[in-house]
């Protein structure tokens, strides 16, 4: 019986490694289209998302891409803002860390500046 549960322990910790992210979602804008990841399921808190940024099905890089995370206020409770400028990853993959400090729905709004041409906005929400 101990080794069996030893075994069923392995197999649980070795199917979690192998697991996708905890948190995915899709957001986008006219062409613009950003996959969100978190490696960790959304909590209380501190939460480092990564972005694929993609326009016109190409990954878009050397951009500058800066985060707003906003839950209006509430009955008794002021609006909460989290805002972070991410770090490019490379390859159209950029990673940003929100402070989001009470479970409910987050608007998220995501700025792409790029070198040149148009800067643009995506946004969607996180619930948790
Ligand atoms: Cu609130």
């Amino acid at each position: 019986m101990k080794t069996l549960s030893k075994i069923l322990l392995a197999l649980l910790l070795g199917a979690s490694l192998l697991q996708a992210a905890a948190f995915t979602k899709d957001a986008k804008y006219r062409t613009t289209k950003i996959h969100i990841t978190s490696e960790k399921p959304v909590t209380t808190g501190s939460n480092t998302f990564v972005f694929t940024i993609k326009k016109d099905g190409k990954l878009i890089k050397d951009s500058v891409v800066s985060l707003k995370a906003f839950m209006p206020a509430m009955p008794g409770m002021p609006a909460m803002e989290s805002k972070t400028t991410t770090k490019s990853l490379g390859n159209g993959v950029y990673e940003g860390t929100l402070n989001m400090a009470m479970s409910g729905t987050w608007q998220l709004y995501i700025y792409i500046a790029p070198k040149t041409g148009k800067k643009s906005r995506v946004k969607t929400t996180i619930n948790f």
